[in-house]
């Protein structure tokens, strides 16, 4: 079907670009009627801190801090505070949407999903089964994205399911996995107040996973010590007691050169290494040549802070590694983890109260929506898709044959990368912005425009939806009941506080009732995620992530429960590999040997300046969601750049200037914002914006090898001082400042 190029739509021009901005206070008065308070979760990042709901009439209307759930205690950061505004925001999607030639029109559910399911088996007949593909995101709850697997698999039949955590968690996991057989933090966060040193690197924990800040603090005020590693100096490195200044992309010769001071001055605990582990030596070969002069060299960090860091960090009885995506999104993301990972083996910090090592999950169920099956290379339980035996287990579970059971299919920027080259035809995606959020923008635009059929299922028209065929009006978080798990791995109730608004409907329902209209109606019998649910614990029954004993009641009754939990009388496991013991069959934790290579967008003599990309804490993610509520969008309403006054003195700019950074891909103009707290040979743009604000039309798309993981965080650019305002700001409104607002409430337009 051809597709207009500009694909902006009377509905869009509607919705977008320009946003509906929720005023201070919500969208109606606050109420003085009666309102009940439903106990659940932050829909947005991986902490999942406990919050009330209030909700009078069928409506969320606002918030009360749930004091006893212990992760949070009642503390929610600035986006935690208003994310009540989205239920009834002006912007909900309330009906299906198709495209006609006019741009979008209202539809019937019917209408569109028959219409999705005859495209998608066109395409499938034409072209065969995996010509399609689905895109999952792990805001889905637990139950949504076992079934986005289930319904790729069983429903389409096509091997071709992965999700946008294949941008997040996906290094970690490459890691955790082989060194200890499963991919879950090994502790919870209670054991980060117990350390005695914290190494945190790659995490700019006061902006991306605030309420861990606390625990940050409780650590030092036990006397701990507090170690951090960015380009940048973020607000929790302010307070650290040392701080390296790592150039981006260099953290594996960090890692290697702290793990060579350790192992050069015997700070090394030989009886873990020999008890628990395998493959030492191998690592401790590779790791010979990294001495902290050739590693300053590399990193920029000084010779006699990487030397300080490995003492502490050796010398402790208890220390503990945090990581999140700064040394995730590098085309060495797993090797990075690896090293990471080896540190603390050699120092045996593993498996006890107060030590071990944790990737910080990003999104809401970044945790719980890497475990059932979403991934192409995953069944539910965290189980392979390429061991015979977890195939017959889940094939038996779903009632199909196992030969039916389709392959590994691709990674969520390789399917990207299919559709342009035209193998793939058909997309249907949910809870994914891949215009906004994959690497090199301009070509994923590309391959959107290329789509057969593209069908997207979201309550908000994201930039991507809008190229979409038909656009499925969906749920949020607290429109459905379900499971989540958090970053520290407890599995928490999300539970539904009001229906979905006007035609809108619950997720599940949808993916339900399409898999009914392509004849499969038979596998999708669920009358209530409760159902999803209990055949989720037979499939994972038995998995490394077994959720056999874990139900509502249980989850409530403990206000949360730790995964593994084979049984129905199981308590959980909050700590993995109590004593040493790793999940693989021999029980030992194992080595990886890390090797160094280059980025994959190196600096040179025309881009000698190093780009990197991540969050503000008023933003989250593609945007879709925060960039449409006022007081978020009033803390940083467009994408600056950070540089270094002396690279600002070099370039003739001073803060507020309009700067033009230009990668070998593309270039976008853009606020400085002068700060000392950077490198003075990087620059950082936060991505949450669409469009010309897009930071990722500049970066590029060289992966991980092994995790497929873009390299968000390394890119070559230049940068110059631009004549003016760019044209996405001239053209914004009519002050300048602020998008028009929509004049019609949300009343009216139910
Ligand atoms: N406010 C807010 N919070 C969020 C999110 C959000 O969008 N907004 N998203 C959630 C999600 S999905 C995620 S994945 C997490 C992400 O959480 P984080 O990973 O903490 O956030 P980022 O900003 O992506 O990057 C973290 C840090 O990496 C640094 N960095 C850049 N390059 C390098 C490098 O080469 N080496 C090292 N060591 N550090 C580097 C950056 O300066 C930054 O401070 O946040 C979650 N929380
Ligand atoms: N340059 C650069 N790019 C990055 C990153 C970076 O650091 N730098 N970080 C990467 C990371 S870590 C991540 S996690 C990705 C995130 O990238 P995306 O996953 O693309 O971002 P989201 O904003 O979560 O997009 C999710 C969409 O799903 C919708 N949605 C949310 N919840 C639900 C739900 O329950 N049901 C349905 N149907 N829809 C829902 C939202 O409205 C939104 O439109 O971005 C990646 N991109
Ligand atoms: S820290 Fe994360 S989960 Fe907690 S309130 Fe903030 S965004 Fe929500
Ligand atoms: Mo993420």
């Amino acid at each position: 079907m051809a597709k207009p190029t500009v694909p902006i739509q009377a509905l869009a021009q509607q919705y977008g670009p320009h946003l509906n901005y929720a005023p201070a206070g919500g969208w109606r008065a606050e109420s003085t009627h009666p309102y009940s308070l439903t106990k659940t979760h932050c829909c947005f990042c991986g902490q999942q801190c406990g919050i009330q709901l209030k909700v009078h009439d069928n409506q969320v209307i606002g918030f009360e801090p749930w004091e006893e759930f212990p992760f949070n205690r009642g503390m929610l950061c600035p986006k935690g505070v208003k994310r009540y505004l989205q239920n009834n925001h002006p912007d909900r999607l309330l009906d299906p949407l198709l495209r006609s030639e006019q741009g979008f029109r209202k539809a019937t559910w019917d209408e569109t999903l028959d219409f999705t399911a005859r495209r998608l088996r066109e395409i499938q007949e034409r072209y065969g089964k995996d010509a399609v593909a689905v895109y999952g995101g792990a805001s889905l709850s637990t139950e949504k994205s076992y079934l986005v697997g289930k319904f790729a698999r069983v429903g389409l039949g096509t091997r071709h399911v992965d999700y946008n955590g294949r941008l997040c968690m996906v290094s970690a996991g490459h890691a955790y996995k082989p060194a200890f057989g499963v991919d879950r933090s090994p502790m919870p966060w209670s054991d980060i107040p117990k350390a005695q040193v914290l190494l945190i690197i790659g995490a700019n924990i006061g902006e991306c996973a605030p309420i861990t800040t606390d625990y940050v603090w409780r650590c030092r005020d036990n006397g701990g010590k507090l170690i951090i590693a960015d380009p940048r100096i973020t607000p929790i490195a302010r307070n650290a007691d040392l701080y390296l200044p790592v150039r981006p992309g260099t953290d594996l010769a960090l890692l290697m050169g702290l793990l060579h001071v350790v192992l050069r001055d015997g700070l090394e605990n030989r009886q873990f290494i020999s008890e628990h582990t395998s493959g030492f030596e191998a690592v401790a070969e590779a790791v010979q040549p990294y001495n902290p002069q050739k590693v300053a060299e590399m990193t920029g960090v000084p010779p006699q802070s990487i030397e300080k860091a490995a003492h502490w960090f050796g010398e402790a009885e208890r220390a503990i590694a945090l990581h999140a995506r700064g040394i995730e999104h590098q085309s060495k993301g797993v090797e990075n983890c690896a090293a990471v990972i080896n540190l603390c083996l050699a120092t045996g910090n593993i498996g006890r109260e107060g030590a071990g090592c944790a990737m910080i999950t990003g999104q809401g169920n970044g945790q719980g929506g890497r475990e059932h099956g979403q991934k192409c290379d995953q069944l539910p339980g965290q189980r392979s898709i390429d061991d015979p035996e977890a195939r017959r287990h889940v094939a038996s579970v779903w009632g199909i044959p196992v030969e039916e059971m389709p392959q590994k299919g691709l990674t969520a920027v390789e399917i990207m990368e299919a559709i342009h080259r035209g193998e793939i035809k058909g997309l249907l995606s949910l809870c994914f912005n891949p215009l906004v959020s994959l690497p090199d923008a301009n070509f994923t635009r590309e391959a959107l425009e290329k789509l057969e059929f593209f069908g997207v299922i979201d309550f908000f028209l994201s930039e991507t939806a809008q190229f979409a065929d038909v656009v499925l009006a969906g749920s949020l978080q607290e429109e459905e009941e379900g499971l989540g798990c958090s970053a520290e791995g407890r599995v928490i109730h999300i539970r539904k506080a009001v229906d979905p608004p006007g035609n809108a409907r619950q997720d599940c329902n949808i993916l339900c009732d399409l898999a009914r209209r392509l004849g499969k109606g038979k596998y999708f019998p669920y009358e209530s995620t409760a159902e999803i649910l209990d055949e989720l614990r037979e499939a994972s029954r038995g998995g490394i992530a077994d959720y056999y004993g874990i139900t509502y009641d249980k989850v409530d009754r403990q206000m949360g429960v730790f995964w593994p939990c084979p049984t129905l009388d199981h308590p959980g496991t909050p700590r993995l590999m109590e004593g040493g013991r790793s999940f693989h069959p021999d029980g030992k934790c194992r080595f990886m040997v890390t090797e160094w290579r280059e980025s994959g967008d190196p600096v040179a003599k025309d881009f000698p300046i190093y780009l990197t990309t991540g969050r503000v804490v008023s933003q989250y993610l593609s945007g879709t969601q925060t960039r449409r509520i006022g007081e978020l969008v009033d803390q940083y309403p467009d994408p600056r750049v950070e540089i270094h006054p002396r690279m600002a003195t070099a370039h003739g700019i001073n803060e507020g200037d309009w700067v033009t950074v230009t990668t070998r891909r593309s270039e976008i103009t853009v606020q400085a914002m002068v700060v000392k707290t950077i490198r003075p040979d990087t620059v950082f743009i936060p991505y949450h914006w669409p469009g010309e604000r897009s930071a990722n039309r500049l970066t590029h798309r060289t992966l991980d090898p092994h995790s497929k993981i873009p390299e968000y965080k390394v890119s070559a650019c230049r940068i110059r001082k631009a004549d003016g305002p760019p044209q996405w700001w001239l053209t914004r409104s009519v002050n300048g400042a602020q998008p028009p607002v929509l004049q019609a409430n949300a009343k009216e337009r139910r």
